[in-house]
Protein backbone atom coordinates (compact mmCIF):
# COMPACT_ATOMS: atom_id res chain seq x y z
CA UNK A 1 0.00 0.00 0.00
CA UNK A 2 0.92 3.70 -0.31
CA UNK A 3 1.15 5.61 2.58
CA UNK A 4 -1.35 8.32 1.60
CA UNK A 5 -0.46 11.22 3.84
CA UNK A 6 -3.22 12.71 5.79
CA UNK A 7 -3.06 16.91 5.51
CA UNK A 8 0.06 18.77 4.49
CA UNK A 9 0.53 17.38 0.99
CA UNK A 10 -2.59 18.68 -0.28
CA UNK A 11 -0.77 21.59 -1.46
CA UNK A 12 1.70 19.51 -3.19
CA UNK A 13 2.72 20.35 -6.77
CA UNK A 14 4.47 18.64 -9.53
CA UNK A 15 6.35 21.96 -10.64
CA UNK A 16 10.00 19.96 -10.14
CA UNK A 17 13.43 22.27 -10.83
CA UNK A 18 16.00 19.74 -12.59
CA UNK A 19 19.05 21.62 -12.62
CA UNK A 20 21.75 19.81 -14.15
CA UNK A 21 25.36 21.32 -15.09
CA UNK A 22 27.35 19.58 -18.05
CA UNK A 23 26.11 16.58 -19.70
CA UNK A 24 23.56 16.02 -21.85
CA UNK A 25 20.67 17.85 -20.24
CA UNK A 26 22.80 20.55 -20.84
CA UNK A 27 24.22 23.19 -18.49
CA UNK A 28 21.97 24.96 -16.10
CA UNK A 29 18.55 25.16 -14.59
CA UNK A 30 14.98 23.49 -15.74
CA UNK A 31 12.11 24.68 -14.46
CA UNK A 32 9.43 22.07 -16.13
CA UNK A 33 6.54 23.52 -14.70
CA UNK A 34 2.50 21.23 -15.11
CA UNK A 35 1.97 22.45 -18.65
CA UNK A 36 5.41 20.43 -19.21
CA UNK A 37 6.75 24.34 -20.43
CA UNK A 38 10.44 24.00 -19.55
CA UNK A 39 12.14 27.24 -17.95
CA UNK A 40 15.63 27.62 -18.83
CA UNK A 41 17.66 29.45 -16.46
CA UNK A 42 22.04 29.56 -16.59
CA UNK A 43 22.62 30.38 -12.99
CA UNK A 44 22.27 28.81 -9.70
CA UNK A 45 20.50 32.06 -8.90
CA UNK A 46 17.96 31.94 -11.45
CA UNK A 47 16.93 28.60 -9.87
CA UNK A 48 16.45 29.88 -6.61
CA UNK A 49 14.27 32.83 -7.97
CA UNK A 50 12.28 30.01 -9.93
CA UNK A 51 11.49 28.19 -7.40
CA UNK A 52 9.89 30.81 -4.88
CA UNK A 53 8.27 32.42 -7.98
CA UNK A 54 6.97 29.12 -9.38
CA UNK A 55 6.41 27.44 -6.04
CA UNK A 56 8.72 24.79 -7.11
CA UNK A 57 7.38 21.22 -4.97
CA UNK A 58 10.58 19.20 -5.68
CA UNK A 59 14.41 20.35 -7.29
CA UNK A 60 16.20 17.47 -8.61
CA UNK A 61 19.92 17.88 -8.69
CA UNK A 62 21.27 15.99 -12.20
CA UNK A 63 24.96 15.89 -13.45
CA UNK A 64 27.91 16.51 -12.38
CA UNK A 65 26.30 19.06 -9.63
CA UNK A 66 25.64 16.03 -7.83
CA UNK A 67 29.16 16.06 -7.10
CA UNK A 68 30.05 19.89 -6.23
CA UNK A 69 29.03 19.75 -2.55
CA UNK A 70 28.68 23.69 -2.03
CA UNK A 71 26.30 23.82 -5.13
CA UNK A 72 24.33 21.16 -3.17
CA UNK A 73 24.59 22.74 0.17
CA UNK A 74 23.31 26.06 -1.21
CA UNK A 75 20.36 24.35 -3.06
CA UNK A 76 19.57 22.82 0.23
CA UNK A 77 19.51 25.51 2.10
CA UNK A 78 17.98 28.09 -0.23
CA UNK A 79 14.94 25.37 -1.56
CA UNK A 80 13.83 24.82 2.12
CA UNK A 81 9.87 25.32 0.47
CA UNK A 82 11.02 22.21 -1.77
CA UNK A 83 11.95 18.57 -1.40
CA UNK A 84 15.37 17.60 -2.65
CA UNK A 85 16.47 15.35 -4.64
CA UNK A 86 20.03 14.77 -5.61
CA UNK A 87 20.56 12.15 -8.75
CA UNK A 88 23.13 9.64 -9.08
CA UNK A 89 25.29 10.94 -12.15
CA UNK A 90 24.45 8.39 -13.91
CA UNK A 91 20.78 9.04 -13.65
CA UNK A 92 21.22 12.13 -15.33
CA UNK A 93 21.75 11.92 -19.11
CA UNK A 94 18.20 11.55 -20.42
CA UNK A 95 16.55 12.90 -17.80
CA UNK A 96 14.82 15.32 -19.29
CA UNK A 97 13.41 12.70 -22.07
CA UNK A 98 12.43 10.38 -19.44
CA UNK A 99 8.84 9.52 -20.52
CA UNK A 100 7.75 8.53 -17.41
CA UNK A 101 8.59 11.57 -15.41
CA UNK A 102 7.47 13.98 -18.15
CA UNK A 103 3.92 11.80 -18.33
CA UNK A 104 4.06 12.35 -14.99
CA UNK A 105 4.65 16.19 -14.93
CA UNK A 106 2.03 16.42 -17.31
CA UNK A 107 -0.70 15.78 -15.21
CA UNK A 108 -2.28 17.61 -12.39
CA UNK A 109 -3.25 15.19 -9.41
CA UNK A 110 -5.97 16.69 -7.22
CA UNK A 111 -5.48 14.64 -3.76
CA UNK A 112 -3.42 13.61 -1.88
CA UNK A 113 -4.49 10.15 -3.16
CA UNK A 114 -4.13 10.89 -6.45
CA UNK A 115 -0.53 12.49 -5.78
CA UNK A 116 0.39 9.15 -3.84
CA UNK A 117 -1.18 7.19 -7.26
CA UNK A 118 1.32 9.34 -9.53
CA UNK A 119 4.26 8.57 -7.67
CA UNK A 120 3.23 4.64 -7.21
CA UNK A 121 3.34 4.38 -10.74
CA UNK A 122 6.87 5.70 -11.06
CA UNK A 123 7.35 2.77 -8.90
CA UNK A 124 7.19 0.01 -10.66
CA UNK A 125 7.93 -2.92 -8.43
CA UNK A 126 7.27 -2.01 -4.81
CA UNK A 127 4.39 1.29 -4.24
CA UNK A 128 4.86 0.72 -0.40
CA UNK A 129 8.43 2.47 -1.06
CA UNK A 130 6.91 5.87 -1.78
CA UNK A 131 5.26 8.59 0.39
CA UNK A 132 4.96 12.15 -0.14
CA UNK A 133 5.45 12.71 3.42
CA UNK A 134 9.06 11.43 2.89
CA UNK A 135 10.76 13.50 0.41
CA UNK A 136 13.61 10.83 0.53
CA UNK A 137 11.18 7.99 -0.62
CA UNK A 138 10.02 9.74 -3.46
CA UNK A 139 13.30 10.90 -4.76
CA UNK A 140 14.48 6.78 -4.21
CA UNK A 141 11.32 5.94 -6.80
CA UNK A 142 12.34 8.74 -9.18
CA UNK A 143 16.20 7.97 -9.55
CA UNK A 144 15.49 4.59 -9.76
CA UNK A 145 13.00 4.83 -12.37
CA UNK A 146 14.83 7.10 -14.24
CA UNK A 147 18.09 5.31 -14.17
CA UNK A 148 16.10 2.34 -15.36
CA UNK A 149 14.82 4.65 -18.25
CA UNK A 150 18.38 6.22 -19.09
CA UNK A 151 19.88 2.25 -19.17
CA UNK A 152 16.79 1.20 -21.93
CA UNK A 153 17.51 4.78 -24.05
CA UNK A 154 21.44 4.07 -23.83
CA UNK A 155 20.85 0.13 -24.99
CA UNK A 156 18.08 1.39 -27.85
CA UNK A 157 20.91 3.78 -28.81
CA UNK A 158 23.79 0.83 -29.10
CA UNK A 159 20.58 -1.37 -30.66
CA UNK A 160 21.50 -3.10 -34.39
CA UNK A 161 19.51 -5.04 -36.45
CA UNK A 162 21.16 -8.98 -37.54
CA UNK A 163 19.54 -10.82 -40.63
CA UNK A 164 19.24 -14.21 -40.36
CA UNK A 165 18.15 -15.82 -44.53
CA UNK A 166 15.20 -18.20 -45.09
CA UNK A 167 16.03 -19.83 -48.21
CA UNK A 168 13.52 -21.59 -50.62
CA UNK A 169 15.20 -24.98 -51.06
CA UNK A 170 13.30 -25.44 -54.45
CA UNK A 171 14.55 -22.36 -55.94
CA UNK A 172 17.91 -23.21 -54.00
CA UNK A 173 18.21 -19.43 -52.93
CA UNK A 174 17.69 -16.62 -50.40
CA UNK A 175 13.84 -15.61 -50.47
CA UNK A 176 13.74 -13.74 -47.13
CA UNK A 177 15.79 -12.56 -44.04
CA UNK A 178 14.06 -12.00 -40.98
CA UNK A 179 15.56 -8.89 -38.39
CA UNK A 180 16.38 -9.88 -34.94
CA UNK A 181 17.39 -7.30 -32.53
CA UNK A 182 20.78 -7.22 -30.90
CA UNK A 183 21.98 -4.58 -28.98
CA UNK A 184 26.16 -3.85 -27.97
CA UNK A 185 24.51 -2.70 -24.40
CA UNK A 186 26.57 -4.70 -21.29
CA UNK A 187 23.03 -3.76 -19.69
CA UNK A 188 21.44 -6.24 -21.15
CA UNK A 189 22.68 -9.89 -20.88
CA UNK A 190 20.94 -10.73 -24.49
CA UNK A 191 17.76 -9.39 -26.74
CA UNK A 192 15.42 -10.81 -24.68
CA UNK A 193 16.11 -9.55 -21.66
CA UNK A 194 15.65 -5.91 -23.34
CA UNK A 195 12.44 -6.46 -24.44
CA UNK A 196 12.05 -8.08 -20.89
CA UNK A 197 13.02 -4.26 -19.64
CA UNK A 198 11.09 -2.20 -22.23
CA UNK A 199 7.84 -4.38 -21.04
CA UNK A 200 8.54 -3.08 -17.64
CA UNK A 201 8.81 -0.03 -18.00
CA UNK A 202 5.95 0.01 -21.14
CA UNK A 203 8.44 1.53 -23.47
CA UNK A 204 8.10 -1.56 -26.14
CA UNK A 205 7.06 0.98 -28.78
CA UNK A 206 10.41 2.75 -28.46
CA UNK A 207 12.03 -0.34 -29.38
CA UNK A 208 10.08 -1.33 -32.12
CA UNK A 209 10.11 2.33 -33.59
CA UNK A 210 13.99 2.12 -33.06
CA UNK A 211 13.82 -1.43 -34.72
CA UNK A 212 12.10 -0.01 -37.92
CA UNK A 213 14.50 3.22 -38.10
CA UNK A 214 17.33 0.41 -38.46
CA UNK A 215 15.61 -2.05 -40.68
CA UNK A 216 14.80 0.51 -43.19
CA UNK A 217 17.90 2.32 -43.23
CA UNK A 218 19.30 -1.23 -44.66
CA UNK A 219 16.65 -1.71 -46.61
CA UNK A 220 18.88 -0.18 -49.61
CA UNK A 221 21.24 -3.49 -49.58
CA UNK A 222 18.50 -6.20 -49.20
CA UNK A 223 18.58 -8.01 -52.71
CA UNK A 224 15.72 -7.51 -54.55
CA UNK A 225 14.46 -10.86 -54.97
CA UNK A 226 14.37 -11.32 -51.11
CA UNK A 227 11.67 -9.71 -48.49
CA UNK A 228 12.36 -9.12 -45.20
CA UNK A 229 10.77 -10.29 -42.10
CA UNK A 230 9.99 -7.79 -38.76
CA UNK A 231 8.60 -9.39 -35.86
CA UNK A 232 6.13 -7.02 -34.17
CA UNK A 233 5.24 -7.66 -30.27
CA UNK A 234 1.38 -6.97 -30.03
CA UNK A 235 1.49 -4.33 -28.19
CA UNK A 236 3.03 -2.43 -31.68
CA UNK A 237 -0.05 -2.84 -33.77
CA UNK A 238 -2.10 -0.25 -31.17
CA UNK A 239 0.76 1.96 -32.25
CA UNK A 240 -0.30 4.36 -34.90
CA UNK A 241 2.85 5.32 -35.94
CA UNK A 242 3.32 2.04 -37.78
CA UNK A 243 0.30 3.21 -39.85
CA UNK A 244 1.56 5.76 -41.15
CA UNK A 245 4.50 8.58 -42.59
CA UNK A 246 6.27 8.06 -39.42
CA UNK A 247 6.73 3.88 -40.64
CA UNK A 248 9.94 4.66 -42.17
CA UNK A 249 8.97 0.69 -43.65
CA UNK A 250 5.83 2.13 -45.31
CA UNK A 251 7.70 3.26 -49.15
CA UNK A 252 8.55 -0.80 -48.97
CA UNK A 253 5.62 -2.19 -47.45
CA UNK A 254 5.14 -4.70 -50.12
CA UNK A 255 8.84 -6.07 -49.58
CA UNK A 256 7.95 -6.12 -45.50
CA UNK A 257 6.33 -9.36 -43.44
CA UNK A 258 5.09 -8.35 -40.23
CA UNK A 259 5.80 -11.27 -37.60
CA UNK A 260 3.19 -11.45 -35.30
CA UNK A 261 4.01 -13.89 -32.35
CA UNK A 262 0.80 -16.97 -31.89
CA UNK A 263 0.61 -15.61 -28.45
CA UNK A 264 -0.47 -12.62 -29.40
CA UNK A 265 -3.90 -13.42 -30.36
CA UNK A 266 -5.00 -14.50 -26.76
CA UNK A 267 -4.86 -10.84 -25.29
CA UNK A 268 -6.92 -8.25 -26.98
CA UNK A 269 -8.34 -10.55 -29.45
CA UNK A 270 -11.15 -9.19 -30.35
CA UNK A 271 -9.22 -5.88 -31.93
CA UNK A 272 -6.43 -7.38 -33.18
CA UNK A 273 -7.72 -8.56 -36.39
CA UNK A 274 -8.86 -5.28 -37.26
CA UNK A 275 -5.50 -3.82 -36.54
CA UNK A 276 -3.74 -6.11 -38.79
CA UNK A 277 -6.55 -5.03 -41.50
CA UNK A 278 -5.00 -1.28 -41.41
CA UNK A 279 -1.50 -2.64 -41.49
CA UNK A 280 -2.58 -4.82 -44.77
CA UNK A 281 -4.13 -2.11 -46.19
CA UNK A 282 -1.19 -0.32 -46.24
CA UNK A 283 0.88 -3.09 -48.45
CA UNK A 284 2.18 -5.05 -45.45
CA UNK A 285 1.85 -8.90 -44.85
CA UNK A 286 1.65 -10.28 -42.15
CA UNK A 287 2.94 -13.89 -40.87
CA UNK A 288 2.30 -15.87 -38.06
CA UNK A 289 5.41 -16.01 -35.73
CA UNK A 290 5.93 -19.60 -33.52
CA UNK A 291 3.18 -21.73 -34.72
CA UNK A 292 2.73 -24.77 -32.33
CA UNK A 293 4.69 -22.96 -29.37
CA UNK A 294 2.49 -23.49 -26.91
CA UNK A 295 -0.03 -21.03 -26.87
CA UNK A 296 -3.35 -20.46 -28.98
CA UNK A 297 -2.45 -22.59 -31.92
CA UNK A 298 -4.75 -22.81 -34.76
CA UNK A 299 -7.49 -20.32 -34.14
CA UNK A 300 -5.22 -17.59 -35.09
CA UNK A 301 -4.97 -18.80 -38.45
CA UNK A 302 -8.32 -18.44 -39.14
CA UNK A 303 -8.72 -14.71 -37.68
CA UNK A 304 -5.96 -13.29 -39.06
CA UNK A 305 -5.45 -15.01 -42.44
CA UNK A 306 -1.51 -14.60 -42.48
CA UNK A 307 0.36 -14.93 -45.91
CA UNK A 308 3.43 -16.56 -43.94
CA UNK A 309 3.01 -19.75 -41.44
CA UNK A 310 6.28 -19.67 -39.12
CA UNK A 311 6.36 -23.12 -37.40
CA UNK A 312 8.13 -22.77 -33.98
CA UNK A 313 11.73 -24.76 -33.68
CA UNK A 314 9.99 -26.58 -30.90
CA UNK A 315 8.24 -28.98 -33.42
CA UNK A 316 11.34 -29.09 -35.83
CA UNK A 317 14.01 -29.92 -33.61
CA UNK A 318 14.66 -34.20 -34.28
CA UNK A 319 11.88 -34.14 -36.22
CA UNK A 320 13.90 -36.39 -38.35
CA UNK A 321 13.15 -39.12 -35.44
CA UNK A 322 10.19 -38.11 -34.59
CA UNK A 323 6.80 -39.69 -36.06
CA UNK A 324 4.81 -37.74 -34.24
CA UNK A 325 6.46 -33.82 -35.30
CA UNK A 326 6.24 -35.73 -38.54
CA UNK A 327 2.47 -35.81 -38.84
CA UNK A 328 1.99 -32.64 -37.38
CA UNK A 329 4.50 -31.36 -39.75
CA UNK A 330 2.14 -32.58 -42.54
CA UNK A 331 -0.88 -31.47 -41.09
CA UNK A 332 0.05 -27.86 -41.05
CA UNK A 333 1.57 -27.44 -44.29
CA UNK A 334 -2.00 -29.44 -45.49
CA UNK A 335 -3.49 -26.54 -43.64
CA UNK A 336 -1.66 -23.73 -44.95
CA UNK A 337 -1.82 -24.88 -48.26
CA UNK A 338 -5.61 -24.66 -48.06
CA UNK A 339 -5.55 -21.57 -46.37
CA UNK A 340 -2.98 -20.02 -49.02
CA UNK A 341 -0.26 -19.33 -46.68
CA UNK A 342 3.39 -20.01 -46.99
CA UNK A 343 4.97 -21.93 -44.64
CA UNK A 344 8.34 -21.45 -42.93
CA UNK A 345 10.30 -24.12 -40.98
CA UNK A 346 12.67 -22.29 -38.26
CA UNK A 347 15.03 -23.55 -36.53
CA UNK A 348 16.29 -26.25 -38.56
CA UNK A 349 19.62 -26.95 -37.19
CA UNK A 350 20.59 -30.11 -38.91
CA UNK A 351 20.88 -31.86 -42.52
CA UNK A 352 18.47 -34.44 -41.54
CA UNK A 353 16.07 -32.29 -39.82
CA UNK A 354 16.57 -30.50 -43.25
CA UNK A 355 15.87 -33.39 -45.49
CA UNK A 356 12.75 -34.72 -43.26
CA UNK A 357 11.29 -31.22 -43.70
CA UNK A 358 11.55 -31.42 -48.09
CA UNK A 359 10.37 -34.82 -47.47
CA UNK A 360 7.24 -33.77 -45.77
CA UNK A 361 6.87 -31.02 -48.21
CA UNK A 362 8.42 -27.97 -46.79
CA UNK A 363 10.13 -25.73 -48.96
CA UNK A 364 11.06 -22.48 -46.71
CA UNK A 365 13.23 -23.39 -44.44
CA UNK A 366 15.52 -20.88 -42.25
CA UNK A 367 18.24 -21.76 -39.44
CA UNK A 368 21.07 -22.09 -38.14
CA UNK A 369 21.72 -25.30 -40.61
CA UNK A 370 21.66 -22.23 -43.42
CA UNK A 371 22.79 -19.41 -41.85
CA UNK A 372 23.25 -17.19 -38.43
CA UNK A 373 21.66 -14.17 -37.82
CA UNK A 374 24.21 -11.71 -39.09
CA UNK A 375 25.23 -8.33 -39.80
CA UNK A 376 23.93 -7.67 -43.22
CA UNK A 377 22.36 -9.91 -45.77
CA UNK A 378 24.52 -13.08 -46.42
CA UNK A 379 24.19 -15.50 -49.17
CA UNK A 380 23.62 -19.72 -48.25
CA UNK A 381 26.71 -22.12 -49.83
CA UNK A 382 24.80 -24.23 -52.62
CA UNK A 383 26.06 -27.05 -50.64
CA UNK A 384 23.49 -26.30 -47.64
CA UNK A 385 20.57 -26.92 -49.98
CA UNK A 386 21.83 -30.41 -50.62
CA UNK A 387 21.94 -32.79 -54.00
CA UNK A 388 20.31 -30.31 -56.30
CA UNK A 389 17.19 -32.31 -58.47
O1 LIG B 1 10.56 -15.97 -31.97
P1 LIG B 1 11.44 -15.86 -33.22
O2 LIG B 1 11.12 -16.90 -34.22
O3 LIG B 1 11.42 -14.49 -33.82
O4 LIG B 1 12.92 -16.16 -32.67
C1 LIG B 1 13.99 -16.19 -33.50
C2 LIG B 1 15.21 -16.52 -32.64
O5 LIG B 1 15.66 -17.83 -32.92
C3 LIG B 1 16.38 -15.61 -32.91
O6 LIG B 1 16.87 -15.11 -31.69
C4 LIG B 1 17.42 -16.47 -33.60
O7 LIG B 1 18.73 -16.10 -33.24
C5 LIG B 1 17.07 -17.86 -33.10
N1 LIG B 1 17.39 -18.88 -34.09
C6 LIG B 1 17.41 -18.78 -35.43
N2 LIG B 1 17.73 -19.96 -36.01
C7 LIG B 1 17.93 -20.84 -35.00
C8 LIG B 1 18.30 -22.21 -34.94
O8 LIG B 1 18.51 -22.91 -35.95
N3 LIG B 1 18.40 -22.79 -33.71
C9 LIG B 1 18.17 -22.08 -32.58
N4 LIG B 1 18.31 -22.72 -31.41
N5 LIG B 1 17.84 -20.78 -32.58
C10 LIG B 1 17.71 -20.16 -33.78
MN1 LIG C 1 10.31 -14.26 -35.61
Amino acid sequence: MTTVPSTASTTLRKTIAICAAGHSVGTGVHVVRPDDSVLHCTTLAALLRNVSEHSVDLVVLAGPAHSDERTVAAVRLSVSSAALLVLRPTAAPGLHRDPVLNAWLAREPESPEQFASLISELLDDDPAEASVDDPASVSRVITRASIAHTRLTQALDQLWMAFQPVVSVRERRVCAYEALLRTRSEEFSSPLALLHEASRLDRIWDVSRTVRGQVAGECSSVPSDAIVLVNLHVSDLFDDSLLDERNPLLPMASSVVFEVTEQASIRCADEIPDRVRLLRERGFRIAVDDLGAGYSALSVLAELEPEIVKVDMSIIRDIDRSLTKQRVIRSIVHLALDLGSTVICEGVETERERDALIALGCDWLQGYWFARPTRGFVDVPSARFGEAT
